[in-house]
């Protein structure tokens, strides 16, 4: 019945057909609150630090143990602390959009919802957005309304910052999704998510036929392969960004967004993102690139493993994408992704993620990539287009 989403600035079900393009409602800064709404008894608001070490951490512990969890209850994400600094810190952020809740006596940290800026490209029209994530709340406060209470302060400091629309994703369906996609699933490791229960062993075959179905190379194929560096930042982002023009739906990227979230930080505990550049042998132009990011995910209850070693396909762009010919582009993105997938194996990955968006349909097939059960689905918060095609043929972006 979506008590809290129904008195939301966001399309109904209904009207999903109605292409007047724009905000839902005008935001009047003057009609603000300038408090946050009342918190449980007990608890209270608070803003987190994410340069202090040990607020990261706490962070880092709350998602950990509470965060989101696959339908069975088998895996739960486990981000690590240098994926929150990479995610939580990009180019722009508000500490005022790290908002945490802790009970008021022991000081513990309860709650958790965040943003950080985007400028989105909707159709023909860019507009400002925070994209909220990490929404999560103990699971001992659960269906206590407090979720609302976190949607409507996250959105408080939105507005109060003069941000009045917003993008997030989730496997929950709520009025009304602008895109959905479909996960899919690559086994590097098969045997290890066989035994971890993510993949089936089927009826047909046996263990060793599907370690050899998904068996790969130990070298990248694509001449002129190499990791990215900080001086193709410039040709890297007006590569995406003519790429990213074919979709309905994407972010207007800058030069310090392709830094932060392209080029692996060497100051990083951990790597969290891999990117590669394609640079002809021969004109030393750069013609393509991808990227992928790491995001474990703990093993519940298993006795052999703790955690599934996961790559999530990131942003990819490719000369091909703009010739005649969608044959070239196809053989290109498989020979690509295909390198994607061998690098993925070489450093230790056990599954490759991908979604059903950009130009995903043209390989996923080809390279063996199954299709999961998780549906996500993105939503925009005071702001109407025409819903985007949705399942495999999409020409959707994140
Ligand atoms: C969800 N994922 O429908 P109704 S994704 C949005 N996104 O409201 P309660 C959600 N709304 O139906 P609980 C939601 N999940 O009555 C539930 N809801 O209108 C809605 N899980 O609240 C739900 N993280 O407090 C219902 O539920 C109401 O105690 C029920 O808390 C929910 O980060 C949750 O999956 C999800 O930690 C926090 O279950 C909790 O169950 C939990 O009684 C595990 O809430 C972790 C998890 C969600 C990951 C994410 C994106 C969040 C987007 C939030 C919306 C942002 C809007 C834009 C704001 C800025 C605007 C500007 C400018
Ligand atoms: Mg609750």
């Amino acid at each position: 019945s979506y008590k809290f989403w129904q008195t939301q600035p966001v399309p109904r079900f209904d009207e999903a057909g109605r292409v007047e393009e724009g905000p839902i409602k005008i935001i009047d800064p003057d009609k603000v609150p300038k408090d946050p709404p009342p918190m449980l008894q007990g608890f209270e608001w608070v803003t987190m630090d994410l340069l202090d070490d040990g607020q990261l951490n706490e962070v880092q512990q709350l998602l950990e143990g509470h965060y989101v969890e696959d339908d069975d209850g088998q895996f739960r994400f486990n981000y690590s602390t240098s994926f929150l600094n990479w995610a939580l810190k990009s180019p722009g952020w508000r500490k005022e959009w790290h908002v945490g809740v802790r009970a008021t006596k022991s000081q513990k940290l309860v709650a958790f919802i965040s943003g950080v800026p985007v400028d989105l490209r909707v159709r023909s029209n860019v507009v400002r957005c925070t994209e909220i994530n990490y929404m999560c709340v103990h699971k001992k406060l659960r269906s206590k309304r407090l979720a609302p209470t976190l949607i409507s302060e996250i959105t408080r400091r939105c507005y109060i910052l003069g941000i009045y629309q917003a993008i997030y994703t989730g496997g929950v369906t709520l009025p009304t999704p602008v895109a959905s996609c479909r996960y899919f699933h690559r086994s590097l490791d098969w045997l290890k998510l066989y035994e971890v229960g993510f993949s089936p062993l089927p009826q047909n075959s046996t263990k060793a036929r599907q370690i050899t179905k998904y068996h790969l190379p130990s070298a990248s194929a694509t001449p002129g392969l190499r990791v990215m560096e900080a001086k193709d930042i410039p040709v890297v982002l007006d590569l995406l960004k003519r790429y990213l023009n074919r979709f309905d739906m994407a972010p207007k990227f800058s030069e310090e967004e392709v830094r932060h979230w392209m080029l692996h930080d060497d100051k990083a505990i951990e790597q969290v993102v891999w990117t590669y550049v394609i640079e002809d042998p021969t004109t030393h132009k750069i013609t393509d690139f991808f990227s992928f990011y790491c995001l474990e995910s703990s093993v519940i209850g298993n006795q052999k493993h703790e955690t599934v070693r996961a790559a999530y396909q990131f942003y990819y762009a490719t000369e091909t994408a703009f010739a005649e010919k969608e044959k070239d582009l196809k053989e290109r993105l498989n020979l690509l992704m295909n390198d994607a997938l061998i690098l993925a194996k070489k450093f230790n990955f056990d599954v490759f993620n991908a979604l059903t968006l950009l130009d995903n349909p043209l390989f996923l097939e080809q390279l063996k990539f199954g299709s999961g059960d998780g549906q996500l689905h993105y939503y925009l918060y005071n702001y109407r287009t025409a819903q985007m095609p949705g399942g495999v043929d999409s020409k959707n972006s994140v």
